[in-house]
């Protein structure tokens, strides 16, 4: 097969240099911020640098059409893995082996019968499947100074990582080092620290349970708790809420759930591109006669219509499956209002509806509803119209909806959680649940959407800068370690731990820190500062480039990949979004030689760091059945670990507060929240700016610069405005456009000659990508109520750039 692509070197962004005006073409974005050391400026777009023109067009296709099947070749095609990457498809995700996808962490479909793949799952695997390498001679003809100049997008299709490297100061190089001596290094530093909380250990979400669990006891082993990870950055309210009403830090809900609710809201998740799995439910849901209601600023895809990407017959077809009831264009942060507004009508439905709400159930299990009923009562139609940005007869609309629904499911996803008053929110979610008694039964229950494959079964194997006691007196009991009870350090507090100098070593199981962070900038100063960074990678990015005084790439298995150990091949386990646990396989040869697993990695730097520990590390490494023997006994819910997580569909945890339990909350009982009802309403001249991904990226990795179901080809540095904002600011369609962000603390930061591009969402608000906009978030910039920086929550000044491109 004919392996070509369309882009050429140039665009691909390898072989132009340091980015300058000259060659950005039209993709003409620019930072004021820095985080090159030269303090040269210029970060562009961080996809594939390209001289095209530009487009937006309405999409109107159905999500997961044809488009789908096409941009699936193009990725397969560029990373040189057609015939793989179609192989891969049909192993991936299936009941009797296989490995679990590394992409979202939708659960997989409990029938085993569908093939249930979506494309961003197949772009996402392929791209760790890559024939690229990053070689020793790669590094050796690039200096990170020149690196430095190149995109995101061309760092990682440089290919997979095939070697560890050390950063030689001298030569500005990454050079070839020894895994024996990489591990000394570490454990050498870290032994040298003052104390154990100089160093910080964060996590990326796609860390199996299995090396999750050896990360967390390394640290703590070691003496500190600082475990920072991406959920401190995307669900950390959700858990927080949930943790308060209802005592479990998860949703209750699982696919079964989803297939028998007659009433579904969506709210804050872009489906379509983020969990497109999640379109075979909706489709299934509007099949069935259930109602699915989509809560957002934006209309995204998910609610256009669907082609099922399993129903191979239906695609041939092009025939469309209706995947919604009806679209609501919420005020960005006006979530809670809108919850309490469906609240109020069902309030007052009471006189004449005695079962608007389940007085039974309220009765029964919760705590506190008469204040909360007293603060809804007393909240009036025309606040819950300004904060929601919607009239009262759109909310009774979605009440009616409710009050008609035996069954309901709320999911939800970053639009609730990366504000403010994120936390606050999720409980007003809840809230409503409860007055209806819509948990606890088939078809109900909370569904917080989760990110990276493994997040949810990060935290429950032991991530977490805040555990509980309960959880360490375990851990001590059974590993026989003492463990800090001192609460540690997450990202927010990380960052400016390493600027302050207090955070002396920052290792990274996993992702991309300094593009995934707020502050780009001052991340990016942090990082340098350190005395160490150690990234443990599959493939090349910002943050190697960006790094400390010493540097380590440790690079390491992917999860499509055989992993053979001492005692044979081994398997590791996930936890989906639904709490359902199971082992994942890899199939494909190493990318590498020199690859060592993420528990191996774990282990060799764990040994480096403790000499004198009696956990049996190398042990573990030589046979991860081993290390689930250890966690059955620390995890509530991994009794029989190792049986069952062979079963063909795993094992779901055990979950209280789904069998109606609720003694692990303050009351005992579900708790209803009386939050205050936050004024979101920008003043007249600030826009509220969220930060978004497009149809083509997985967080930090860019595969193209085109957004497929928003109708956007060639460009990302774009802000979507209302066409009267921009009409008031004189800002015409395509018009550069300088952003600047004020701060909580009146700090402010810009981004200039981004393009302005009309689009359908509400007045006063405003959407670009992430992670560009990131140097727009400062670090003061997050919730008191879960140290979320405020990703979808930024306030900005937009005006007309001084100087128009000449592009
Ligand atoms: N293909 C692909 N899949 C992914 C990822 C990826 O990058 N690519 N990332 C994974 C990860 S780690 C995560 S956490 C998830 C993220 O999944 P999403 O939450 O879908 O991620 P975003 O792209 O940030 O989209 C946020 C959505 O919230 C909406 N929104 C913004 N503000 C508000 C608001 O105030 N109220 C409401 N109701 N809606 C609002 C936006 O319009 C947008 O639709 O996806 C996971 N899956
Ligand atoms: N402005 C803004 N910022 C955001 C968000 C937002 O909505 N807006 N979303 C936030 C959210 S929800 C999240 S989850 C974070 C994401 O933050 P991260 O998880 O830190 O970032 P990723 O881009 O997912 O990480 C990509 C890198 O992971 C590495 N990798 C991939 N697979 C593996 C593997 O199997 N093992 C190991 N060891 N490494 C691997 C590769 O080297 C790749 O370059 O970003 C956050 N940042
Ligand atoms: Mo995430």
């Amino acid at each position: 097969m004919a392996l070509q692509t369309d882009e050429t070197a140039s665009e691909r962004g390898q072989h132009d240099g340091p980015l300058s005006r000259e060659n950005a073409g039209r993709d003409s974005g620019k930072v004021v911020t820095t985080i090159n050391r030269n303090g040269e400026q210029g970060q562009f777009g961080y996809g594939p640098r390209t001289k095209r023109p530009y487009s937006q067009e309405d999409y109107e296709h159905p999500a997961a059409a044809w488009g789908a099947a096409r941009s699936v070749a193009n990725v397969l095609m560029t990373q040189r893995e057609p015939v793989l990457g179609t192989r891969a498809m049909f192993t991936m995700n299936q009941e009797n082996g296989g490995f679990d996808c590394p992409g979202c962490a939708w659960p997989d479909d409990q029938h085993g019968l569908k093939l249930d793949l979506c494309e961003n799952g197949v772009k996402h695997t392929t791209w760790e499947m890559t024939r690229k390498r990053t070689t020793a001679e790669f590094f050796a003809q690039h200096t990170v100074t020149e690196l430095e100049g190149w995109t995101d997008y061309a760092l990682e299709n440089v290919g997979r990582l095939t070697q560890p490297m050390v950063y030689d100061a001298e030569t500005d190089h990454y050079v070839p080092i020894e895994w024996d001596d990489a591990f000394a290094l570490v454990g050498e530093t870290l032994r040298g620290l003052d104390s154990p909380d100089e160093a910080s250990f964060y996590t990326s979400g796609r860390l199996s349970n299995e090396a999750t669990f050896l990360y967390q006891l390394w640290a703590r082993e070691f003496g500190t708790n600082n475990l920072p990870d991406c959920s401190n950055m995307c669900h950390e309210a959700s858990g927080r809420a949930l943790q308060a009403s209802l005592g479990t830090g998860k949703g209750t809900s699982d696919l079964e759930d989803w297939d028998k609710a007659d009433l579904i809201f969506i709210m804050g998740n872009n489906a379509a591109s983020n969990a497109p799995r999640m379109l075979t439910a909706l489709a299934d849901a509007e099949r069935r006669g259930a109602k699915v209601v989509h809560i957002n600023p934006l209309v995204e895809a998910a609610s256009n219509g669907t082609i099922v990407p399993h129903e191979i017959g239906q695609m041939a077809m092009n025939k469309v499956t209706d995947t919604t009831s009806m679209n609501v264009q919420v005020r960005p942060g006006g979530d809670l209002a809108l919850m309490r507004g469906i609240a109020k009508a069902l309030f007052e439905r009471l006189p004449n509806d005695a079962q608007a709400i389940d007085r039974e159930f309220i009765d029964k299990h919760t705590h506190g509803f008469e204040e909360y009923q007293r603060i809804v009562n007393e909240t009036s139609w025309d606040e819950l119209q300004r904060q929601t940005g919607l009239l009262k007869a759109q909310i009774l609309q979605v009440a009616e909806l409710y009050r008609n629904a035996e069954k309901t499911v709320i999911s939800w996803c970053l639009g609730v959680t990366q504000h403010e008053h994120g936390v606050d929110a999720v409980r007003e979610i809840v809230n409503l649940l409860l007055m209806r008694g819509n948990i606890g039964r088939e078809g109900t229950g909370p569904s917080p959407v989760r990110g990276h494959s493994n997040v949810q079964g990060n935290r429950t194997c032991g991530i977490d800068h805040r555990p509980t006691a309960e959880f360490l007196d375990k851990l001590d009991d059974v590993c026989g370690i003492t463990s800090p009870r001192e609460h540690g350090l997450d990202t927010v507090t990380t960052i400016e731990g390493m600027v302050e100098g207090k955070v002396k070593v920052f290792v990274s199981m996993g992702g991309n820190f300094v593009l995934a962070a707020p502050d780009t900038e001052l991340t990016a100063q942090g990082l340098r500062n350190t005395d160490l960074t150690v990234q443990v990678s599959t493939k090349l990015n910002r943050s190697h480039i960006v790094h400390g005084k010493n540097a380590l790439i440790l690079p390491c298995l992917g999860r499509t990949e055989k992993d053979i150990q001492k005692s044979g091949e081994q398997c590791v386990s996930v936890e989906d979004a639904m709490s359902m646990v199971h082992h994942s396989f890899g199939m494909k040869r190493p990318a590498s030689p020199y690859l060592m697993s993420e528990p191996a990695i774990l282990s060799g730097m764990a040994r480096a760091t403790l000499p004198n520990s009696a956990t049996p590390w190398e042990e573990y490494a030589q046979n991860y059945d081993t290390i689930r023997d250890t966690m059955q006994e620390v995890l509530p819910g991994f009794e029989d670990f190792n049986r069952r997580v062979r079963l063909p569909h795993g094992f779901r945890i055990h979950q209280p507060a789904r069998e109606l339990d609720f003694s692990k909350t303050s009351t005992g009982y579900a708790n209803f929240s009386h939050a205050e009802m936050p004024d979101v309403v920008p003043d007249g001249e600030s826009l509220i700016l969220q930060t978004m991904r497009s149809h083509d990226q997985w967080n930090t990795t860019i595969y193209s610069n085109n957004d497929r179901y928003r109708g956007i080809k060639n460009l990302r540095t774009l802000i979507f405005m209302n066409p009267d904002d921009m009409r008031s600011r004189g800002i015409q369609q395509g018009d550069l456009v300088d952003i600047t962000a004020t701060s909580k603390t009146g700090v402010h930061r810009r981004l200039e000659k981004y393009h302005a591009l009309a689009y359908n969402l509400p007045q006063g608000s405003a959407a670009g990508y992430m992670p560009e906009m990131n140097v727009l978030i400062g670090i003061e910039d997050y919730s008191t109520q879960s140290e979320q920086p405020l990703m979808k929550n930024i306030r900005v000044t937009v005006e007309p750039s001084e100087a128009q491109a000449t592009a």
